[in-house]
This record gives C-alpha cells, structure tokens and sequence, in this order.
C-alpha cells in the first residue's frame, strides 16, 4: 500500500497514527496517510526556524529564484507521476487535472521566480529645512516561519500559490494539506527533497484540522503567519487562533457567485462559458456560479439549452476523453450536496434536471457521485441560494433591468467573483466594476493572469494574493530613514 509520510527537517517522518485516502471514483483504498502528531508539528516549525539562520536564510534573491526553478522544471519532469496521484486522490478528470492543475502547480514556483526578482522597493527623498535631506527606502525581509493549509478541490495548483511566493521571500513554510488530497503535495515534498532545498526550509505535516495537525499550526505561538484557503466557517475558526499570538493572516474562503447572463450575450460562446463557470471540477471550484441570472427575453432559450447539455454530460472515469464530470470528493461532501439537492426540494425549487445520484451497475457505485443539478424557482432569500453547496448545482433566475441584477447579484455576504456575459462593451465594464466580489469576468470565467490581485471579501475573504500582494503578505517591510546633511559638522 502507498503510505504518504511527513517531511521534516529535510526527513521523512512516519507516524503509528495512519488514515486513510480513499479514491473517490469507487471507493477504494489508494493510500495510508501517516498524520501528524503534536510533536511533529512542533518539530517542523523548529526545523523552520533554524533554517532561517543556515543556508536557507543566507540565500540570495537570484539563489532562490532559481532553486524555484529547478522545483518547477522537477515537477514538469514528474507529470505523470503528480497527475496519477492527483487523478486518484481528487477523481478529477484527466484533462482538467493535465492542463490546470499540475501545470499551474509548476506555473506558481516559475512565476513567482520572475516577479521577487524584479520586485521594486519604495523609494522616497524627503527635503529638510536647512538644505539637508532624508532618504527613505524600504527593505523587504521575510516573514519567518508560515504556516500554509489549504483544501482538497485543487490540491497542488492551491497549495503552490502560497508556498511558491512564501519561499520566494525567504520564509520556511509549514505546509498542511487537506486529509482528503495528501498526495501531491508529498510527491512535492520528494521534488524538495531532489533539487536540494535546505532542510527546514520545506516542512510538511499530514492531518486533520481540530485538534490535529491543523490546529497544532495554528496554534502555535511560534508560526510568523498563517495562510489559509477554505471554508469561511473554519476561516473563522482560524482567526480566533491567529489572534492569540497577533498573526496577519491571508484568507481565500468560500463564494455564492453570481453569472450574469444578458440577452446580447455572444450565444456562440455563453454555453460552454457557463457549462465551465457552473460545472468545472464538479461544481467544486470557490469560484463556480451557483446563481445564474439570466434577462428575461432570453431565459427560455438559455434554459432549455442549459439542460439540454447537462443532460449531455457524461459522468465518467477520469481517464476517459469523454468524461465531463467526475464524482464529489468524498463521501462526506457527497452527503452535503445531496442534502442541499433535499433542501431545494424542501424549499419549493423546480428541479430542472438531476437532483439525484447516478446509477452504474459497476464499481463507480462505490464512489462519491452526484447528477449535476439545475433547480429554478426559489425567492432570493432560499437557503439554495444563499449558501455555498460547493457541487454541481445552479439555481437560475429571470431578471428584467441592470439595476435589479446588479442588486440581487450583491445580496450575499460573500464577495469572490462574478461573471457578466454581454456584448454591449459599456454594460460589461459597468456591471463588472458595480460588482461587490474580488474578482470580476466578463464574457470570460476564471481566466488568470497570476500578477493580478485574487482574492474575496466578507465571507470570503481577508486580503488578496497574486503577484505583488503576494510578496507583501509574504514579507516584513522595513523602511530605513537616512538622513543626509549638507555638510558634515567639522
Ligand atoms: P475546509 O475549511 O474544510 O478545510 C481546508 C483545510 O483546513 C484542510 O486542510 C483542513 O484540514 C483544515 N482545517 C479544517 N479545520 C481547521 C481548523 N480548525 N484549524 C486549522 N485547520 C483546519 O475546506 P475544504 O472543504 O477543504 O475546501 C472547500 C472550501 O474551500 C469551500 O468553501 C471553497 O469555496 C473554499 N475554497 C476557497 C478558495 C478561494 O480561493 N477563495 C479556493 C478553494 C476552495
Ligand atoms: O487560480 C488561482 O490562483 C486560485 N487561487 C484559484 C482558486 C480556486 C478556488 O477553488
């Protein structure tokens, strides 16, 4: 059996507490997990710590930059070892999982490379009375010791997008990924491990989150600053523990996003837009729309084309090219979405189509699988509509002015993302900026250029990452203050 083990201190570290991963496509065994136990989390952050002042903490910029490199041309070499792991953990399909997921993971590493080498500091001259004057500048340090959770549905392209831009700074990471997707982040810790990170630099614990791995990181009155992706609730959670010892903290949470579907839309390309901006991953994506409004004079038609390729969509096996959907993550998650498919129904909705789990007559009845679901018919302030299932589900909805939209798309307390489908190039930037989310698309859906701010708020959120927000959250900024006379006094 294929045991995932922790990485500390530049060892592998077994425990005699193991769980288990479970593939979701049938409900097999495809690993044991060694978790973390108190001691070993404490290790790691002392590993962490000393690194700080040995060979990981006197690297130069350039030095790391390029061992970030190396981690990301390793990974490139190890594709089809990350997507085997990654395919088997998560059920995923292959091609998501071989053009997002393990590109992006080695993407983060080459383009946080790029951006700290060419970071610019603040500079500024200050004109003193008396003819002398002072200059300022500031100094970028790291912060120390971060502690990096994160969640199952992109296991390495999340994990990556902290790590990646913690290292390029200079701190020693702490890494936990989700119990439910161990594994690439351990074929990452081996990709460590090869190209010669430091020891201690590169820490990574297996766990749960209370009272297990996650909470002994947030705990911890020796982590510098903690960097979470994942559900607002535990968002909250962490928070508490982050203000015991005063810790920033970087949060990417949860949404109830909202697509926005105007009668001018390009019908050419809408459909496949949406099928991805509600269906991707399997509805599990912080950034899929669960809410879908759609102008009146054009709701039937997008409906009944809507359902007519949900009903199109194969749910498959991850390697076949057909598939267009794979199972939920877990049976726990299965059983959440499937109560909020019974809750729709509670609350008077129109099941357009699905709202049930498939049949297969062969081992898939084992895994974690739901019908993707398109319900109508619910008032604003249904629970379906309020809160994130996180699966494959859309409620959609009529609306006859931009104003209304605009008001119903921004009653939520998230604020992640939105995407507006238009061909009136006015509306599209009007609408988009009128957004209360983060991030804004129009005729597009989670397209990502990584020097751009991402990020959410209220529930879903504290703080944007990406580029340069990255390497302020990642960094201590100091600013030296030099005052320079006219003449030096005799
Ligand atoms: P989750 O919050 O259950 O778990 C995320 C991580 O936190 C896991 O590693 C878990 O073990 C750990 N954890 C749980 N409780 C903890 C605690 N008390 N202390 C410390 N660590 C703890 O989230 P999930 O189910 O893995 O992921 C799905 C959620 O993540 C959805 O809500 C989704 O919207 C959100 N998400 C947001 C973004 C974003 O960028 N905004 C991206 C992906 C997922
Ligand atoms: O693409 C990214 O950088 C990113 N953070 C995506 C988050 C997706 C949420 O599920």
């Amino acid at each position: 059996m294929r045991q995932f083990r922790n990485y500390v201190n530049g060892q592998w570290v077994s425990s005699d507490r193991v769980f288990q991963d479970i593939d979701p496509v049938d409900g097999s065994l495809f690993a044991e997990v060694h978790e973390a136990d108190r001691a070993t989390v404490n290790a790691a952050i002392e590993a962490g710590r000393r690194s700080l002042s040995g060979p990981w903490g006197s690297m130069t910029v350039n030095d790391r930059a390029s061992l970030l490199y190396e981690i990301a041309n390793e990974i490139d070499r190890r594709f089809e070892d990350f997507l085997a792991v990654e395919i088997a953990d998560t059920g995923k399909t292959r091609s998501m999982a071989a053009t997002t997921d393990i590109p992006r993971g080695a993407a983060n590493f080459r383009v946080f490379a790029d951006i700290i080498k060419t970071a610019p500091i603040d500079a500024f001259r200050m004109d003193l009375a008396g003819g002398a004057h002072a200059l300022n500048f500031a100094v970028r340090k790291p912060l120390g010791v971060v502690g990096v959770i994160s969640p199952w549905n992109l296991p390495l392209l999340l994990l990556t997008w902290k790590i990646a831009p913690a290292m390029a700074c200079g701190n020693a990471v702490v890494a936990k990924p989700s119990e439910e997707t161990p594994g690439t982040a351990t074929l990452l810790a081996e990709v460590m491990d090869t190209v010669g990170v430091p020891a201690g630099a590169f820490n990574l614990v297996h766990g749960f989150g209370p009272n297990s791995a996650g909470e002994f990181i947030t705990t911890h009155p020796d982590i510098d600053a903690i960097t979470f992706t994942g559900e607002s609730r535990t968002g909250s959670a962490i928070m508490r523990a982050a203000a015991e010892h005063v810790k920033p903290v970087s949060f990417e949470l949860g949404g109830k996003n909202a697509g926005i579907i105007f009668a001018d839309c390009d019908k050419s390309k809408v459909y496949d837009g949406m099928m991805n901006a509600i269906f991707l991953n399997s509805g599990q994506v912080c950034l899929n729309s669960e809410r879908v409004y759609v102008e009146r004079s054009f709701y039937d038609e997008f409906v009944n084309e809507l359902v007519k390729r949900v009903k199109a969509l194969k749910l498959g096996r991850p390697a076949d090219p057909d598939t267009g959907m794979g199972p939920m993550v877990s049976r726990e998650h299965r059983d959440k979405v499937l109560s909020y498919f019974q809750l729709a129904r509670e609350e008077g909705a129109q099941i357009l189509t699905g709202g049930g789990c498939p049949k297969f007559g062969d081992s898939r009845d084992n895994g974690f699988w739901v019908e993707p679901t398109v319900i109508a018919g619910l008032p604003e302030h249904a629970r379906c509509v309020k809160e994130e299932v996180f699966g494959p589900i859309c409620h959609v909805t009529p609306f006859d002015t931009e104003e209304e939209v605009i008001a119903k798309a921004n009653d939520t307390r998230y604020g992640l993302a939105a995407t507006i489908w238009t061909t009136n190039l006015s509306r599209g930037h009007r609408v988009a900026e009128r957004m209360r989310v983060g991030l804004s698309w129009v005729n597009t859906w989670y397209l990502r250029d990584l020097r751009t701010p991402f990020g959410g708020g209220g529930y879903s959120g504290i703080g944007r990452e990406g580029g340069m927000h990255s390497l302020n959250f990642y960094s201590e900024i100091t600013n030296v203050c030099v005052r320079v006379d006219q003449e030096d006094k005799k």
